[in-house]
C-alpha cells in the first residue's frame, strides 16, 4: 500500500514515502541552542495488524519520568499512542478510556508479507509528530520506551524521526524488545545507548553522566514507590484518570 505525505514549513520540509521503503528528507536550521537538563520521554508508533487501546499507557517509561523528575531532570513527553491528543474525535473515547487509534499503512516487513492484512503505524500521524517536534526545545536526552517485541518497526520509524529533527540529541532505548532483543535491537535502532532492564536509576546514572553531575548512587534507590505518576504530561488525560494511578493495560497506570 502507498502512502505519501508532504510537508512544507518554513524550516522543514518532510518527504514521507512509504512505497517500496520509507525515505526521509528533513531540512533544518534552528537547532542553535542545547538545554539543560531537558529530557524528552518518547512512547513509539505501534507496528503491527491490529491494535485497539484498553487504557495503554507506557507505564514504564512514566516510571522512569517520575524517578527523573524527583532528582531535578525537567521533562517533556511525546506519547504517539495518546488518542486523546491525536485522535480524530470520533474515534476518541474520553471517558471510557478505550478507542481505535489513527492507522497510517506502512508495507509489510518481509517476515508477515503474506499475511493478507493491511499493516500500519498506530498512533499520531507524521504530520502531527513532525508539527510537535517542531514546537519543543532541542532536548539535550531522548528516552524511548519499547514495548510488544514484534513492534519493532514502530520503534525504528519513530527513531528515524528523532535523529533527523534532534541529531545532535542522545537517545536512548529501553523497555520489553531493548530487554528481550538487545542485539537486535542495537543493529535496528541504532539507539546511541541501549538499557535492559528495569530503568530508573540506570537512566539516572546515564543523564547525569551527560549532564555531568556526580551523586552518591549508594542512596538512590533502585525504583520509587511512592509519589504520583507524571499525569501532567499528558495534556488532554481526564482528571478523573490521572488521580486514579492505577494499572491499565500493556503498561499500567
Ligand atoms: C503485566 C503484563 C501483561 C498484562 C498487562 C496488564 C496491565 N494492566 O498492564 C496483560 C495480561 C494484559 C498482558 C498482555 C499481553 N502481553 Co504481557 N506482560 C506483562 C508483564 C508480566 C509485565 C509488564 C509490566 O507491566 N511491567 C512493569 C513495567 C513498569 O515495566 P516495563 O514496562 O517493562 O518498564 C520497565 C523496563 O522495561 C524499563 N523501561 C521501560 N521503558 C524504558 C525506556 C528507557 C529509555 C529505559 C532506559 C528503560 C525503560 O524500565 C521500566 C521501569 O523499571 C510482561 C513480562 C515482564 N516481566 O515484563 C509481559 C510481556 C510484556 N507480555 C507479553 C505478551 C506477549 C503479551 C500479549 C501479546 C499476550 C497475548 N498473547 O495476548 C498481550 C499483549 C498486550 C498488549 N497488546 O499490550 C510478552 C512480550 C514478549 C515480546 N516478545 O515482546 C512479555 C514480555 C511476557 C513474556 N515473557 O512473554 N501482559
Amino acid at each position: 500500500m502507498a502512502c505519501k505525505v508532504t510537508i512544507k514549513t518554513k524550516n522543514i520540509k518532510c518527504t514521507y514515502f512509504q512505497t517500496p521503503a520509507i525515505v526521509y528528507t528533513l531540512h533544518y536550521s534552528y537547532f542553535s541552542k542545547m538545554n539543560t537538563r531537558k529530557i524528552l520521554l518518547i512512547n513509539p508508533w505501534i507496528a503491527d495488524f491490529a491494535a485497539y487501546d484498553l487504557w495503554a499507557k507506557p507505564l514504564g517509561l512514566l516510571y522512569i519520568g517520575k524517578f527523573l523528575r524527583n532528582y531535578g531532570y525537567d521533562l517533556r513527553l511525546i506519547d504517539l499512542t495518546d488518542r486523546l491528543r491525536w485522535g480524530n474525535g470520533k474515534s476518541s473515547m474520553p471517558i471510557s478510556g478505550r478507542g481505535k487509534y489513527h492507522k497510517t499503512i506502512i508495507p509489510k516487513p518481509a517476515a508477515v508479507a503474506h499475511v493478507p492484512r493491511q499493516y500500519g503505524l498506530y498512533g499520531a500521524t507524521c504530520e502531527q509528530f513532525i508539527s510537535e517536534l517542531k514546537s519543543i526545545e532541542v532536548p539535550n536526552l531522548i528516552l524511548v520506551t519499547s514495548h510488544m517485541s514484534y513492534w519493532y518497526p514502530g520503534v525504528s520509524e519513530t527513531v528515524k524521526f528523532l535523529r533527523d529533527y534532534f541529531p545532535e540529541s542522545k537517545i536512548v532505548l529501553g523497555g520489553t524488545y531493548a530487554t528481550l532483543f538487545p542485539d537486535h535491537a542495537r543493529q535496528i535502532i541504532q539507539p546511541d545507548y541501549l538499557i535492559t532492564g528495569y530503568g530508573e536509576k540506570q537512566s539516572l546514572q546515564l543523564a547525569d553522566s551527560l549532564f555531568g553531575i556526580t551523586r552518591d548512587y549508594s542512596a538512590v534507590p533502585n525504583t520509587l514507590d511512592s509519589g504520583i505518576l507524571p499525569w501532567d504530561l499528558y495534556p488532554r488525560l481526564p482528571g478523573g484518570c490521572r488521580a486514579a494511578d492505577v494499572p491499565w493495560l500493556s503498561d499500567a497506570l
